[in-house]
């Protein structure tokens, strides 16, 4: 009874900026009167970001979904692209939005991307691009997924929504293929409450993408292609450039909570997580543990109820897989013969809470549950 009425915890908790700067901003906007279409704190935000991610072109936009589906667009991609199940809905979302057919490949359980061994065996003559995901921030394999794709002549577009700030030998992992986009949900490490990007290689491809986001306007009374709306407004963008402040305290934060939950879980039997891998910079955004039901002694959905019962709302990020998911269950790849070990992951998963507002008894309380 005493565990019912404790606090709940939950698996994210948004990085906000100090309220009284962010009122100071929002005045400099009421007073300018320009709250959208490419402002002043819209133009900053982007170079802030560049410098920040080490990149050189970065478009800003409302959400993590349309950059997606913008890239797609403006690299003109059609026919079947291979992508992963093991994910957040939108990745494919944004395949079928553009009548691109997805291809479902396994994943490598080692960083729960997708499995580069994998990928040659589901190309056809219609393949065009490959589009993976840095799940959990996690880096994909991106030397053979380049490898695979020269040679067949593919484009890649990583969804590194999760992956805000990751490097991987002191370079940024959002350099890797042609183009990568960026998620800055309330949930994300990193947020505009809604927001997301995209970062492109050239200038020329910037511009074209700065089009299409601004409805493919390329002055007053010329459009050049059927772009849509899905340009950052001021006031997200303010936030944007407050966050970005304190982003590097809260991945440090981050990085101690993995730590205690590392130390405090290495020994349970038949839970596995993932530890720092060589040479990368990591963001801890998520903190995914994966239950093995045998060695552990209980299933993944018990010890979920169990969490919940005790008021800690892990999440199970990424059950179902998308590949069973109505819209695309139908599709040839998607049978579960064909993605075993993306099944098995998703039937093992829960993300523990991770953020910066965690405290010391908070942690506690999640692996005691986990533990006892
Ligand atoms: N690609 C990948 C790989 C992605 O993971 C995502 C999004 C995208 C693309 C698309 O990016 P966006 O278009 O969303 O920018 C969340 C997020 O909505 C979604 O952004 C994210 N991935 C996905 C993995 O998770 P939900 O439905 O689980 O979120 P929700 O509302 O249940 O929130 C989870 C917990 O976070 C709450 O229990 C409490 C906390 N929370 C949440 C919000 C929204 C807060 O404390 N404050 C808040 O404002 O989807």
């Amino acid at each position: 009874m005493e565990k019912m009425n404790q606090k709940q915890i939950t698996v994210t908790s948004p990085l906000l900026p100090d309220l009284d700067e962010f009122h100071g901003l929002l005045k400099e906007i009421w007073d300018s009167k320009w709250i959208t279409n490419n402002g002043q704190f819209h133009q900053q935000l982007e170079k802030a970001l560049c410098d920040y991610l080490g990149v050189e072109y970065l478009s800003l936009f409302t959400n993590g979904t349309l950059p997606l589906i913008t890239a797609l667009q403006a690299m003109h991609i059609t026919g079947e692209v291979i992508t992963t199940p093991y994910s957040f809905v939108a990745t494919t979302h944004a395949l079928w939005w553009n009548g691109i057919k997805p291809v479902f490949v396994d994943i490598d359980p080692s960083n729960c991307g997708i499995d580069p061994e994998k990928i040659e065996a589901a190309i056809t003559p219609r393949t065009t691009a490959i589009m993976p995901v840095h799940c959990y921030g996690k880096p994909c394999d991106t030397v053979r997924i380049q490898a695979i794709a020269d040679k067949y002549g593919l484009k890649v577009i990583y969804d590194a929504a999760h992956a805000f700030g990751v490097e991987v030998n002191g370079e940024s992992i959002l350099k890797q293929g042609n183009m990568a986009t960026l998620s800055f949900h309330a949930t994300k490490v990193y947020n505009t409450a809604e927001g997301g990007a995209l970062v492109v290689k050239d200038a020329e491809t910037k511009k074209r993408v700065d089009y299409l986001k601004n409805f493919g306007f390329a002055g007053e009374t010329e459009v050049v292609a059927p772009g849509i709306n899905s340009k950052m407004d001021e006031i997200r963008a303010a936030l944007g450039l407050l966050n970005l402040k304190q982003v590097d305290k809260a991945i440090e934060k981050r990085q101690q909570v993995a730590i205690r939950y590392r130390e405090a879980l290495r020994d349970v039997k038949g839970i596995r997580f993932f530890d720092d891998m060589p040479g990368v910079k990591h963001n801890y955004s998520y903190f995914p543990i994966f239950v093995n039901a045998d060695e552990y002694g209980m299933t993944r959905d018990e010890l979920y109820c169990k969490m919940k019962a005790q008021g800690i709302l892990g999440r199970r990020y990424f059950y179902p897989l998308i590949s069973t998911f109505s819209t695309y269950c139908g599709l040839p790849s998607a049978p579960y013969e064909n993605l075993p070990v993306a099944t098995r992951i998703a039937n093992e998963v829960i993300c523990l809470p991770m953020h910066t507002a965690l405290s010391e008894s908070d942690i506690n309380r999640v692996f005691d549950c986990i533990i006892n």
